[in-house]
């Protein structure tokens, strides 16, 4: 027998199904509403008043804010774990200043040919286990060349893809045809960095320009693969500078998905070995002003860490830094290891679980 329908019940239900409707509808709308509001947070067309606005903005006000942005759009209590592995070292030709793997400067490192393809894969493996979800491969080249080499770069990029890592290759400028290549290999992420500002940017380098890094940077995201392109402050370079090179990004077409954010490692030999140490107020600036600018990139704490105390580096973390280098190395230079990392991670609270 079929249940007597009450009308009064029906009216009752009707109007909460309505209720249940129009509160779906609201819900959604307000959900619609928010990730509108979200894109309109993305932009790409920042002036330059604007930037140094977010620059100048007073450190407790601006972290505040790096803050709230961070939770629109990112879970705060995930950072990811990127390890670095210097597949090929030093004897580089170009004159990066800060870099100890210049030919042309006497510095500690011992230049060091192609690594194989075996000892590339273990290197990924332990960096796996130690909880990295991405495996970057650098190589002290000016560029890449149509050889054998890069063959062999591309077999890595296949292996370490295999153990589903993503997988970020460094190699200096590539060729839009260079890029389709490690895309089909299985490149995930291409890191190339500004370094700084583009005014600043001739007295730290002179053999390849701004627009040759902005080249390479095109070929990579024509060839779909994610840009993974920021700089290092503590070069001597101005406000101004800083700002140039925060500027210059969050104008890209698209945003780079990774910021790294380095502080300089002054390296005996290199021409910057005696600048003085990035504070952490500055660095804290830097990547809150790339959080604001960028809400959706992975800005990275990158170079300079080894030397931050666990408070220091948490305050990176509320600013809006969401990923880290881990590993006892970064390419050349020393970088806290993987326990003291761990250990780090758990007091903060961070990828519990995951
Ligand atoms: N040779 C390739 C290139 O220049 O694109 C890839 C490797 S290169 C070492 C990668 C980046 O490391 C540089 O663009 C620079 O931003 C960073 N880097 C190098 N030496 C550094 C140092 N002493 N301190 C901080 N960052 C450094
Ligand atoms: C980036 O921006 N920083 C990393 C990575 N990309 C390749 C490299 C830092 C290198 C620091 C000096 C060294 O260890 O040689
Ligand atoms: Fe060579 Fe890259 Fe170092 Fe410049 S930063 S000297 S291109 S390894």
């Amino acid at each position: 027998m079929k249940p007597m329908v009450n009308p009064d019940n029906l009216a009752e239900s009707r109007n909460s199904e309505e209720l249940f409707m129009s509160t779906t509808l609201a819900m959604k709308s307000s959900q619609s509403q928010a990730s509108v509001a979200n894109e309109i947070l993305v932009r790409s067309n920042w002036t330059h008043e604007e930037v140094k606005d977010v620059f100048q903005t007073p450190l407790l006000d601006l972290i505040y804010r790096a803050a709230t942005v961070h939770r629109q759009f990112h879970d705060p209590k995930n950072v990811q774990q990127c390890t670095l592995l210097s597949i090929k070292t030093g004897a580089c030709s170009e004159d990066c200043s800060y870099c100890p793997q210049s030919a042309r400067y006497d510095t500690p490192v011992a230049p060091e040919p192609l690594m194989n393809i075996e000892a590339v894969k273990m290197a990924a493996k332990i960096a796996k286990d130690a909880g990295s979800t991405r495996f970057c491969m650098g190589a002290a080249w000016r560029e890449v060349k149509d050889n054998e080499a890069f063959e062999q770069v591309l077999t890595m990029v296949k292996e370490v893809a295999a153990l589903k890592m993503e997988v970020c290759c460094t190699l200096g400028m590539l060729t839009p045809e260079q890029a389709v290549k490690l895309k089909e290999a299985g490149l995930d992420a291409y890191n190339h960095n500004l370094d700084t500002g583009e005014q600043y940017y001739d007295q730290i380098i002179t053999t390849r320009t701004y627009q040759d890094r902005l080249n390479t940077i095109k070929n990579v995201r024509a060839a779909g693969i994610t840009v993974c392109c920021g700089g290092i402050i503590g070069m001597g370079e101005s406000e101004n500078d800083r700002i140039d090179l925060i500027h210059t990004l969050a104008t890209l077409p698209e945003h780079p998905e990774s910021v790294p954010v380095n502080a300089l490692v002054p390296v005996e030999g290199t021409p910057l070995a005696d600048q003085p140490v990035v504070s952490i107020w500055e660095m804290l600036r830097m990547i809150a002003t790339a959080r604001i600018t960028m809400p959706k990139a992975r800005v990275r704490l990158s170079a300079g860490r080894v030397r931050m105390s666990v408070a220091e580096q948490a305050m990176c973390f509320l600013a809006g830094a969401n990923s880290i280098f881990t590993g006892e190395k970064l390419l050349t230079t020393a970088n806290p290891d993987f326990d003291d990392d761990k250990n780090m991670l758990d007091l903060l609270g961070l990828n519990q679980g995951a």
